[in-house]
C-alpha cells in the first residue's frame, strides 16, 4: 500500500473506497479535500494515480483496501461487480456502504449477504452527477437505507460528498426511490427531446427555447405535490374527470402537430394512451388514478 502523504485531521474518520470510475473518483476527491484519510482501490490501477498524488493511499487488492479501515464505501458499475470485488475480502466487523446503483431486491440480498459475513450494511442511491459531488450548493444528495444507528454513526462522513438523506430501515428503499426519481428524470428527458424535435426544423433558437422549457418545467414541477395529495386523501372525481377529459380531447392537437412537423410521436403516445384509458375507466364508473392504473 502506498504511504499516506497528506496530513489529515485526527478527528476525520478514515474511508476506504472501492471503485474509481467517474463517480468513485469524485467521491474520493471530496473525502480527501475534507481531510479524511482515504484508501482507494480500483480494478484498473492506473485510475488511482491522480488520487495518490492528491494524498490517497492506494491498495493493491480490494481485500487490502477493506482491511485498511472500518468504513468501506463501494461505488462500482453494478451489483455483479460488487459481488466479485467483495468476494475475497474479510468483511467481519466492517461497515459497508454500497453506492452502486442496484434494484431494491439486489440491495436487500446484498445486505443479507454482507451481514452473513459479519458486516453492517447500508445501501445508497446517489442523486447527483460527478460535478455535483463536493459542491454543497449543487443540491446533490444520497439516499441511504439500512440500520438507522449505522447511518447515524457515519452521518458526518457520508455528508461530505453530498447531502445524506435517510430513506428507511428496509435496505431496498434507497434503491427503490433512486430508481423512481431517475425514472421521473427520464420522463422529463423524453418530453424535452420531443419538444426540441417539434421546433427543430423551424427558425427557433435552441438556446432561447431551452429557457422557455426550463421555466415551464420548473413551474409545472409542483404537480408532484398534487398527485401526492390525491394518493393520500383521494381526488375530487368531478374535477378530475373534467380536467382529464379536456386533456384527452386535446391529444389530437399534439399528435397532428407532431405529424405536421415530421416528428415521431413515440415518446408521448404511451402517456396519452394512459390518459385515455383512465378517462374510459372513470366514464365506466370504475374511477382509478393514473398512478394506480399502472399497477398490475
Ligand atoms: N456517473 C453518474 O453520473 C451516475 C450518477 C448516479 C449514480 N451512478 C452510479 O454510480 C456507480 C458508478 O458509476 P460511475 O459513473 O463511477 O461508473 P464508471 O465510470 O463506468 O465506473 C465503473 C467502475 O466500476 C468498475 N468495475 C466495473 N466492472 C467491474 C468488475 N467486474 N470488477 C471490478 N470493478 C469493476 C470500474 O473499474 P475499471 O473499469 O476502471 O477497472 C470502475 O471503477 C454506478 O452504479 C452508477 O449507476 C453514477
Amino acid at each position: 500500500m502506498t504511504p499516506d502523504t497528506k496530513p489529515h485531521s485526527p478527528e476525520k474518520a478514515p474511508v476506504t473506497l472501492l471503485g474509481l470510475g467517474a463517480m468513485g473518483t469524485a467521491l474520493a476527491r471530496a473525502w480527501l479535500a475534507a481531510g479524511h484519510p482515504t484508501t482507494v482501490w480500483n480494478r484498473t490501477p492506473a485510475r488511482a494515480a491522480a488520487l495518490a498524488a492528491e494524498g490517497a493511499r492506494t491498495a493493491g487488492t480490494a481485500a487490502a483496501a477493506v482491511a485498511a479501515g472500518p468504513l468501506v464505501v463501494v461505488c462500482l458499475l453494478d451489483d455483479v461487480s460488487v459481488g466479485e470485488v467483495l468476494a475475497g475480502a474479510d468483511l467481519a466487523g466492517k461497515d459497508v456502504v454500497n453506492l452502486t446503483t442496484s434494484t431494491p431486491d439486489q440491495a436487500r440480498d446484498r445486505a443479507a449477504w454482507a451481514e452473513e459475513r459479519g458486516a453492517r450494511y447500508l445501501d445508497g442511491g446517489i442523486m447527483a452527477i460527478p460535478p455535483m459531488i463536493g459542491v454543497p450548493e449543487a443540491g446533490g444528495y444520497v439516499l441511504y437505507s439500512g440500520p438507522r444507528d449505522l447511518f447515524d454513526d457515519h452521518r458526518a462522513t457520508l455528508a461530505v460528498p453530498a447531502g445524506a438523506t435517510y430513506a428507511g430501515a428496509d435496505p431496498g428503499f434507497a434503491a427503490l426511490q433512486d430508481v423512481a426519481l431517475l425514472s421521473a428524470m427520464y420522463g422529463m428527458f423524453a418530453g424535452v427531446t420531443h419538444a426540441f424535435a417539434l421546433v427543430r426544423r423551424e427558425d427557433v433558437d435552441p438556446a432561447e427555447f431551452a429557457g422557455l422549457l426550463t421555466g415551464w418545467l420548473t413551474a409545472m414541477a409542483p404537480v408532484a405535490h398534487r398527485i401526492a395529495g390525491e394518493l393520500t386523501t383521494g381526488a375530487d372525481p368531478e374535477e378530475e374527470v373534467a380536467g382529464l377529459a379536456m386533456q384527452v380531447a386535446g391529444t389530437p392537437t399534439f399528435l397532428d402537430t407532431a405529424r405536421g412537423q415530421g416528428v415521431s410521436p413515440e415518446l408521448v403516445t404511451p402517456y396519452f394512451e394512459l390518459m385515455r384509458r383512465c378517462l374510459a375507466e372513470r366514464e365506466a364508473n370504475n374511477p382509478q388514478g393514473m398512478v394506480d392504473l399502472l399497477l398490475r
